[in-house]
């Protein structure tokens, strides 16, 4: 059993890690900070960054910005979104990944880890490289969700100034 409170000031929050073993509803603690076997996550919902800004954000953590390269991961990353009661107070969820084809359009790498995505996630009509204006199309991977419809958590490509909250990982 390993358990640890780390407390940050600048975020005035608490983070509580936790052994996945021990990852479980704990109904009078909210946790924002839960681990799998690899890797421990942090799930920002309080604000919104773009996708670059929320990329130094997790390394200033010491972090990166969220991979799921497998089920595991998968399962892990909507734990952790469970578990800090996000979906008790909100209806959708659109989360940066560290997912995008910036380099080569339509090449997509994780940015926290240099891999190619092996699982596909992808929403249906994505990725379909928006243009939203002359010099802006899509090069940056959001995780999307709604709580109150069927779809599935799915993968969408969003203009990487877009603001999002977002995930980090270790
Ligand atoms: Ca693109
Ligand atoms: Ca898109």
């Amino acid at each position: 059993m390993s358990r640890r409170v780390r407390c940050s000031v600048k975020d005035s929050m608490c983070l509580i890690l936790v052994s996945f073993s021990l990852v479980q509803a704990q109904q009078h603690v909210e946790i924002d900070f839960a681990a799998s076997r690899h890797k421990e996550y942090l799930f920002i919902s309080t604000f919104n960054l773009s996708w670059h800004k929320a990329f130094e954000y997790c390394r200033g953590q010491g972090m990166f910005l969220v991979s799921i390269q497998n089920r595991e991961e998968l399962e892990a990353v909507k734990d952790t979104i469970n578990m800090s009661g996000f979906w008790k107070k909100n209806h959708y969820l659109h989360m940066w990944t560290s997912l995008n084809d910036i380099g080569e359009e339509g090449q997509y790498y994780w940015a926290s880890t240099g891999t190619r995505t092996q699982l596909d996630l992808w929403r249906d009509t994505d990725p379909n490289n928006s243009q939203h204006d002359t010099c802006t199309d899509e090069d940056c991977v959001a995780l999307v969700h709604f709580r109150d419809l069927t779809v599935t958590y799915g993968l969408d490509d969003r203009a990487c100034s877009s603001e999002f909250m977002f995930m980090c990982e270790t």
